[in-house]
């Protein structure tokens, strides 16, 4: 007999998803009890972690993760970190159980009320189905959703007497669907886009997020290499989508009208490309764009194409889009720029707490050149994006909405999905927001390598304080924290450092290890 149960496990598994991450109560027993054996459920202890934990592994292995909250307290849990999956195009399926039918209107314990609008406005798409037969096709649909294009979080809500109901044979249908999207520029669109770039006489490219996450990168190195144009990063980068050491590399944008003018003053053109049109932050109030710039966007995100205040934009894959539009793009006469001039090496500190700089230049000598990092503290992002080389695809992931407790929990599942380095660089405010993630790299021995940098501060906060004039506000500082008696307490190793011999040999004992360990560094507070 098929029942709801066995037929949803059939479908989970023939779209590759072996791995539940979540956090259980009453409502979700039901889908869980007889948990088939190929699969593997990931526990974390906060529904924050259980997101962050579920969309690291989702970016990583460009594969939708499923995820099971509990009824509306757990989603209610969940939500912070669901603003960053939403703004990183994280393929999250999320499900959440529900009350038994019967006790839903009279809202018994644990009535998830309203249960479709709750998640809204973080995803794509949200339901709760009709009746039990409809809920493999439910998942079936909130799959293929989350994982076309722009991709993003989707929910569904389960009665938990639905899963031992039983289900119609052609229900397994659903098990064998494929849904693919093919987004190519029109003949029309390559001809004005190919001849807008050949026209251009100083034309500058802004690569985001989406260049990374559809694998594109070598392919805009080969557009940029036409071009013989800079490359700036979109601002509030959550991805490298260009190698940093690239003679063309520029760094990130500032996240500021009057900032991103500036940068970009002289070029006639901008080629802004998977990223938004523009992710502002600071309110440094100015004009759009330089003068006389003209502004290109390419995006497979048609709501980032349709709110963009300025430009023509056009929606397409991005892998497919660079492809059509290399053969047609001239090899340009113009003299390659030079590059960037790469820092020196950070004086050793002899007195006192570490600069982030210096911490930074170690773990660039140290870490395999093909590590993953997961960077959450705030006031070190430009000197991390100096010092620390990244070359390849998937190497580098922020928090894309600015949300904190993304990091930690993040690079547990980054380093669930891959067996390249993770290496979690997080502040000693933001570690606090996921720190329960530790129990899970502890208890599924993930061996990811966590830096706390301890300024006994919210850094960028102070920062912001002086931009804002409210140097007087309260709340900025977090002293009197131990992140080793806190890792400890959570089954993972730990290790205090206060110089940098210290922290060389701690990295490397880190990097060596087996399981997750903990290195906490103190440092002095610098500027975003
Ligand atoms: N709460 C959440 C969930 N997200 C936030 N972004 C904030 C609060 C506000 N916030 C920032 O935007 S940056 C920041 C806070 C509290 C300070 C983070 O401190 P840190 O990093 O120690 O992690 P730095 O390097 O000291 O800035
Ligand atoms: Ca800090």
């Amino acid at each position: 007999m098929n029942t709801v149960h066995s037929t949803t496990y059939t479908l989970l598994r023939k779209n590759g998803m072996l791995k539940v991450f979540g956090n259980p109560g009453s409502n979700e027993l039901p889908f869980l009890k007889n948990f088939p054996a190929d699969f593997e459920y990931i526990l974390a202890l906060h529904e924050g972690a259980v997101v962050g934990i579920a969309d690291g592994h989702a970016l990583v292995s460009q594969r939708p993760s499923l995820v099971n909250l509990h009824a509306a307290s757990g989603t209610g849990n969940a939500m912070g970190a669901l603003t960053n999956a939403w703004y990183s195009h994280s393929p999250l399926v999320i499900t959440a159980g529900q009350q038994a039918r019967s006790l839903m209107g009279v809202e018994a314990m644990l009535s998830n009320v309203d249960a479709a609008q709750l998640p809204k406005p973080l995803v794509k798409w949200s339901y709760e189905p009709s009746c039990s037969g409809d809920v493999p096709r439910a998942i079936s649909q909130a799959i293929h959703m989350a994982n076309q294009p722009a991709k993003g979080p989707v929910y569904v809500s389960i009665p938990h007497d639905d899963w031992d109901k039983e289900i119609d044979e052609d229900a397994l249908l659903l098990a064998e669907r494929e849904v693919t999207t093919a987004g190519t520029l029109s003949i029309e669109q390559l001809a004005s886009l190919t001849q807008r770039i050949n026209k251009a006489t100083n034309p500058v490219l802004v690569l985001g997020p989406d260049v990374d996450a559809y694998q594109a990168n070598d392919l805009a190195i080969m557009l940029a290499e036409k071009m013989a144009s800079p490359v700036w990063v979109a601002p509030s980068a959550p991805r490298c989508p260009f190698p940093t050491r690239h003679a063309l590399f520029r760094g990130a944008l500032p996240a500021s009208l009057a900032g991103i003018a500036q940068k970009l003053d002289g070029h006639d053109l901008i080629v802004v490309i998977g990223a938004p049109v523009f992710r502002y932050h600071q309110h440094a109030p100015g004009r759009y764009l330089p003068k006389n710039a003209e502004l290109i966007h390419v995006t497979c995100d048609l709501q980032e194409a349709a709110r963009a205040p300025m430009g023509n934009a056009y929606v397409a894959d991005i892998t497919a889009m660079l492809k059509s539009v290399l053969p047609e793009i001239k090899q340009t006469m113009r003299p390659m720029p030079k590059g960037l001039p790469v820092p020196l090496p950070y004086p050793t500190t002899q007195h006192g707490p570490l600069a982030p700089e210096e911490v930074f230049d170690d773990i660039n000598e140290l870490a395999p050149a093909d590590a993953v990092y997961v960077k959450e503290s705030t006031s070190t992002v430009t000197a991390f994006w100096q010092r620390v080389e990244m070359r390849h695809q998937g190497s580098y992931f922020f928090p894309a909405s600015g949300g904190l407790g993304f990091g930690l929990p993040a690079a547990v599942g980054a380093q669930l999905a891959t067996d390249r380095q993770v290496i979690a660089v997080i502040g000693d405010g933001s570690a606090n927001y996921g720190i329960t993630a530790l129990w899970t790299a502890a208890q599924y021995k993930v061996p990811v390598v966590f830096i706390i940098l301890k300024n006994g501060t919210y850094g960028a906060l102070r920062w912001f304080s002086r931009l804002l004039e409210a140097e007087t506000a309260p709340g900025l500082d977090v002293p009197g924290l131990d992140f080793c008696a806190i890792a400890k307490g959570y089954g993972v190793e730990a290790i205090l450092t206060n110089t940098r011999e210290e922290f060389r040999a701690a990295l490397k004992k880190a990097l060596d290890a087996q399981g997750p360990m903990l290195i906490e560094v103190p440092t002095t507070t610098i500027e975003p």
